[in-house]
């Protein structure tokens, strides 16, 4: 194992007992719906915006608890985001990290109230304890976290994207989709991750914060050449498009070989701006790579 694979899977690891203890228990009123709390968030997924609040973190040298906090806060209102999106009146998905979709394994008022208790469930976990050493940049970061979840941010995102099955989008449209829905999350995760530590300049925030909206870009742009792989190998269908709704993506714009450069391209602009940031910066720039890299 590389020093980075165990880096990864000692996040994973904190991360889960992290959620672990941040959740409700299972025998506590309202059990069913604790219960199918801790089912969406505990034991799946690649914990992709921990890994990222953490990276980001070791530019500030900021406490793990902290981190930890704000990794948990963030995957709640991921997996939020995953109940609804899998939703009858969304994508209409039955299967979610290999197991039977919120909705399919209770019912789809209990999917719904899920969604609604893990978003407000992590704004509590932010609020509860220090994440930052000055209580007015706590509130600010707690801000930051409402904008990039809600309707400037990730809901309005999707809500773009409901409106644009079975339409043709232009490469900027579909970035400006992108930078909501899936990028939102994924830039809030690096700079409240930075903002747990030191203060760091404006002008490095602004670097992190383009490096952040690069990253989310890159994550999506990733995320549709490996659905347009698997639909072309196992179904044999066209590849781009999200077959099950029509849905416009980075292949279905540009092909499979240009969204792979344009990944690549991506990324290197991603180290480029990390450079400067050296030793520190090291974390976030292996991350990048992997997300370009991953298989999964
Ligand atoms: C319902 C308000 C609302 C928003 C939904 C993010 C989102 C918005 C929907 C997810 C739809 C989707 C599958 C998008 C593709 C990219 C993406 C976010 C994939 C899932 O995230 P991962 O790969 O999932 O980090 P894991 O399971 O690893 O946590």
């Amino acid at each position: 194992m590389t020093a980075f694979s165990q880096w990864m899977a000692d996040i994973q690891q904190r991360t889960e007992s992290a959620l672990d203890r941040a959740l409700p228990a299972a025998d506590i009123a309202p059990a069913r719906l604790h219960e199918a709390m801790r089912y969406a968030v505990l034991g799946g997924g690649k914990r992709v915006r921990p890994l990222l609040v953490h990276a980001g973190g070791q530019l500030s040298g900021a406490e793990p608890e902290r981190l930890d906090r704000v990794s948990c806060a963030l995957e709640m209102i991921h997996a939020y985001s995953l109940v609804h999106d899998d939703m009858p009146c969304m994508d209409d998905d039955v299967l979610r990290r290999g197991k039977p979709t919120v909705h399919v394994q209770f019912d789809e008022a209990t999917a719904l109230l899920v969604g609604d208790a893990l978003q407000t469930q992590a704004f509590q976990h932010v609020a509860d304890a220090p994440i930052a050493d000055d209580p007015r940049r706590q509130i600010a970061m707690i801000r930051q976290l409402a904008q990039a979840t809600g309707s400037r941010g990730m809901a309005g995102g999707q809500a773009i994207d409901l409106a644009a099955i079975g339409q043709q989008l232009s490469l900027a449209e579909l970035e400006f989709m992108h930078i909501h829905k899936t990028g939102a999350l994924i830039r809030a995760s690096i700079n409240l991750g930075v903002q747990c530590g030191r203060t760091l300049t404006d002008e490095q925030m602004a670097t992190l914060d383009h490096v952040g909206k690069v990253i989310g870009l890159l994550f999506q742009v990733v995320d549709d050449i490996l659905d347009a792989e698997a639909d072309t190998a196992t179904l044999g269908k066209t590849a781009g498009k999200d077959a099950a709704n029509d849905k416009p993506t980075y292949v279905s714009l540009l092909g499979v070989t240009r969204a792979r450069q344009l990944a690549e391209e991506m990324c290197q602009d991603a180290l480029d701006r990390l450079a400067p940031f050296g030793d520190a910066g090291q974390r976030l720039a292996e991350l990048t790579r992997f997300i370009v890299r991953r298989q999964f």
